[in-house]
């Protein structure tokens, strides 16, 4: 580290919005979102529509909590008004366009404005910033460039930090390692997944992953665990910090967290208004600590406002720490569409990785293979993970049986471990696929 930025990471100059009070953000919240409601209605006619059929109009949200009155938007939505139908300004007015991969269906597009852009890098400065990045600090961005956003979206927030970046994108990992090695960066931007590809393949080469440059990695845009993080922060000798996002709302950067408590990502709340319901019941609006499915509405997004929006994230609403008037949400257990139904047991991958990262002899790289055996009418299981280097076969069987009995005590279901040899799985490129359904559709 040089003096300089050694000097910058003990006097990082905040926003105003991330020291204000409870109350005063709450007030902010409160008008921006009685002028966002209003914009959405006059500009969107699918928010108007929504709106006049559920009864209700802008001039109904007098406090914070008439939020809960209004329609919820979705996914579906998107795909409905595919591609511009919900942009709320003119197309000359949009600066910028991205969209998801739409592996199932069409894509959703989402779209920007000047303004927007603006406050994207801002937000995602500021999460970089209270991941421990500092202005002159080289970054490293190996989030996927494109019309996913995670690339374009942390590149911007670097920059607007103050950053060197250096925009290598996802994939290609030999000549990351290579880069990292000569350009000696302190800070890389990766999905938890990508980063571990990135150590293994530097293993692979003989380098030590714990000997480069690099001091910091803002990780997100898939379910990770604190024992992950361990793993991480322990092999590459960083610190591992959090940054939360989805494109439909902004794209990185809605929530980030704080290197000196690691303990949630804050949501950045004078720009999103997030509230926790019963995904099963969305009627019901839960309490703060209670989990159930992430909803955000932005409070000042112009080219495309967001009432409501159902993520299908779960996890719960804590309370503000590093940054006490923003509230932070806990780790993100799984996406509702991503649960496993096991014989009426429900399953996340993340809980698979919780429980297999206690066990020393296992490795981080799994997949779960779900299967109907011909003839019989229950799901099967079987988790299939690499054992690590210089594990024995009766140390791999012994670990095999550890992971079942722990998945049977921690989760309830009975499944088949396969312990299989080092660098047999796939390995990630960015957001990694851990579940293969092998079952018979339909
Ligand atoms: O993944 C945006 C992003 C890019 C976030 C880079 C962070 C870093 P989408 O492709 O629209 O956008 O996917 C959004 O990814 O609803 C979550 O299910 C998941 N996700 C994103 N960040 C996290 C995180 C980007 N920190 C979807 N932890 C979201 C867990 C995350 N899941």
């Amino acid at each position: 580290m040089t003096q300089e930025t050694a000097a910058a990471t003990t006097d990082a100059v905040l926003d105003r919005e991330e020291t204000i009070s409870r109350d005063e953000l709450e007030a902010l919240q409160l008008s921006r979102l009685q002028h966002t409601v209003a914009y959405a209605y006059d500009r969107v006619p699918l928010y108007k529509r929504k709106f006049d059929e559920a009864g209700v109009h802008p001039t109904d949200l007098r406090e914070l909590s008439d939020l809960g009155k209004f329609p919820f938007t979705t996914k579906e939505d998107l795909r409905l008004e595919y591609p511009f139908g919900m942009f709320a300004v003119p197309q000359n007015e949009v600066a910028r366009i991205h969209a998801s991969s739409g592996t199932t269906g069409r894509a959703t597009v989402v779209g920007y404005t000047k303004k927007d852009l603006a406050d994207w890098a801002k937000l995602v400065a500021r999460s970089l910033r209270a991941s421990g990045v500092r202005p002159g600090m080289k970054v490293h961005n190996a989030y996927g460039y494109g019309l996913f956003t995670g690339g374009m979206g942390a590149h911007a927030g670097a920059e607007a930090l103050g950053c060197t970046v250096i925009p290598i994108s996802g994939g290609q990992t030999e000549r990351q390692i290579t880069l990292i090695q000569d350009f000696k960066p302190d800070a890389i931007l990766a999905t938890p997944t990508y980063l571990l590809t990135i150590a293994d393949a530097m293993m692979k080469q003989g380098i030590d992953p714990a000997s480069t440059s690099l001091k910091y990695a803002v990780l997100g845009a898939e379910p990770w665990t604190e024992e992950m993080r361990h793993e991480l922060e322990t092999t590459m000798n960083i610190k591992a910090c959090d940054i939360y996002g989805l494109s439909e709302v902004m794209g990185p950067g809605v929530a980030g967290e704080a290197v000196e408590t690691q303990d949630g990502s804050h949501i950045w709340e004078d720009h999103f208004r997030p509230e926790i319901i019963d995904a099963f019941d969305p009627t019901v609006v839960l309490a703060d600590g209670e989990p159930g499915e992430l909803v955000f509405t932005s409070l000042t997004k112009e080219a495309l406002p967001i009432i409501r929006y159902r993520t299908k994230d779960l996890t719960r609403l804590l309370p503000g720490t590093a940054r006490p008037a923003h509230r932070r949400m806990g780790r993100i257990t799984g996406r509702s569409d991503d649960m496993i139904i096991l014989r009426g047991v429900n399953l996340f991958p993340s809980q698979i990785e919780e429980i297999a990262l206690r066990i020393p002899e296992l490795s981080p790289h799994f997949q779960l293979e779900l299967t109907r055996p011909e003839g019989q009418r229950m799901d099967q299981l079987t988790v299939r993970i690499e054992r690590r280097g210089a594990v024995t076969a009766e140390g791999s069987a012994a670990a095999a049986k550890v992971l079942q009995q722990q998945i049977k005590i921690h989760v309830g279901s009975s499944c088949t471990v396969d312990v299989v040899e080092p660098g047999s799985l796939e390995r990630s490129n960015g957001k990694l696929r851990r579940i293969y359904d092998m079952r018979p559709k339909g």
